[in-house]
C-alpha cells in the first residue's frame, strides 16, 4: 500500500463529528487508518469525571507541533506529491477530502451549494448534540426537551429544519438519483446521512413514530423526499464497506451525554459497559 492511498482520521471512540471522515474515506476506495481515542469515565465523590487523556496526554502533545489548531476529528495524509497534511476542524476536513474525492461540486455555483448545505447540515446537527449531552432534573423535563427537538426538527412549516432538506430535494432530485445537488453524490450526501441516522434513534427512542421500519420513518413524518434519500444512500454499494465496519456500530455520543452514548439511544452504562475499541484500526 503506497503511502499516500491511506488517510488517518482521529477521534474519539465515537461516531460524533468523526464518523462522516471515516465514511468518505472507506466510500472513496483509500484506506483508513483511525486512531481513537477514549473518553474513560472516572467514579470521584460518588460522581463521574471523564478522563480523556489518551489524546491530550499522548498525539495530541506531538501533533500540536505541527498544526497549533490540532482539534479532534482530525485527518492526516501524505499527498502524491509527498506534501504531508495535518488537518483540523470538521468542516475543513470533509470539504478537503469532498475537493480530494472530486465531491464538493465541479463549478461555482455547486461548490456554494455543497458549503451552504454542509453548514445547514451541521445545524440540524448541533439541535440534537446539544439536547443530547444534557443531563436533566427529571424525566418530565427530558421529555420536553426531547418534545422541542422534534419540533425544531421536524415540523412542517417554515421553521423546521428538515422541511428545508425536503424542498430543496423537491426542486433538486429526479427519480432515479436522490442525492442533494445535481444527481450526484457530494459531501453534504454524508453529513445528513449521518445526522439522519441519528435523529432515527431519536424518534424511535421517544416513540415520535408508530412504525419504527427505517423504510417508513420519514415518510410517515411528511416527508417523501428525505425517505427516498435515506433508503438509497443506505443502499449505495459503496457504502457497505462503512456500514459493515466497527464505526458504523459506534455510539453517536461520548461517554459524557445523557442520549445515545450507550446502546439505542440509552446513556453509557458506566457498571456494565467497557470501550473496548481499539486505539487503531486499518481498513484497507
Ligand atoms: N469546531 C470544531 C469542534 C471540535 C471539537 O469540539 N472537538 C471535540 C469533540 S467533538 C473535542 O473533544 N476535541 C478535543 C480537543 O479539544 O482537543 C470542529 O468542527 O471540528
Amino acid at each position: 500500500m503506497q503511502k499516500s492511498n491511506i488517510i488517518t482520521v482521529g477521534y474519539w471512540s465515537t461516531k460524533g463529528l468523526g464518523s462522516v471522515c471515516r465514511m468518505v474515506v472507506l466510500y472513496s476506495g483509500y484506506s483508513l487508518k483511525a486512531k481513537n481515542y477514549r473518553l474513560l469515565p472516572i467514579m470521584k465523590d460518588d460522581s463521574f469525571t471523564y478522563d480523556g487523556s489518551e489524546w491530550h496526554e499522548e498525539d495530541k502533545i506531538n501533533l500540536k507541533k505541527r498544526n497549533s489548531l490540532i482539534n479532534l476529528p482530525y485527518i492526516e495524509l501524505t499527498n502524491s506529491d509527498g506534501t504531508e497534511l495535518l488537518i483540523s476542524q470538521s468542516n475543513a476536513c470533509l470539504s478537503f477530502l469532498g475537493r480530494k474525492f472530486n465531491m464538493f461540486g465541479k463549478n461555482e455555483v455547486d461548490v456554494s451549494q455543497c458549503e451552504q448545505l454542509l453548514l445547514e447540515t451541521n445545524d440540524l446537527r448541533n439541535v440534537i448534540t446539544s439536547f443530547a449531552y444534557t443531563h436533566f432534573k427529571n424525566k418530565d423535563l427530558e421529555n420536553e426537551a426531547a418534545k422541542d427537538v422534534f419540533t425544531r426538527a421536524f415540523q412542517n412549516n417554515n421553521v423546521g429544519k428538515i422541511q428545508k432538506f425536503e424542498n430543496w430535494m423537491k426542486d433538486n432530485q429526479n427519480n432515479e438519483n436522490y442525492f442533494l445537488i445535481n444527481n450526484e453524490i457530494t459531501i453534504p450526501d454524508f453529513n445528513l446521512f449521518d445526522i439522519l441516522d441519528f435523529y432515527v434513534e431519536f424518534l424511535k427512542y421517544y416513540n415520535f413514530v408508530n412504525d419504527k421500519n427505517i423504510k417508513n420513518i420519514f415518510n410517515e413524518l411528511g416527508y417523501p423526499n428525505i425517505s427516498k434519500f435515506y433508503n438509497n444512500f443506505i443502499q449505495l454499494p459503496k457504502m457497505e464497506k462503512y456500514l459493515n465496519s466497527i464505526f458504523y456500530k459506534l455510539t453517536y455520543t461520548n461517554k459524557s451525554a445523557r442520549f445515545g452514548s450507550g446502546t439505542q439511544g440509552d446513556t453509557w452504562d458506566h457498571h456494565r459497559q467497557i470501550d473496548e475499541t481499539p486505539k487503531e484500526i486499518i481498513i484497507n
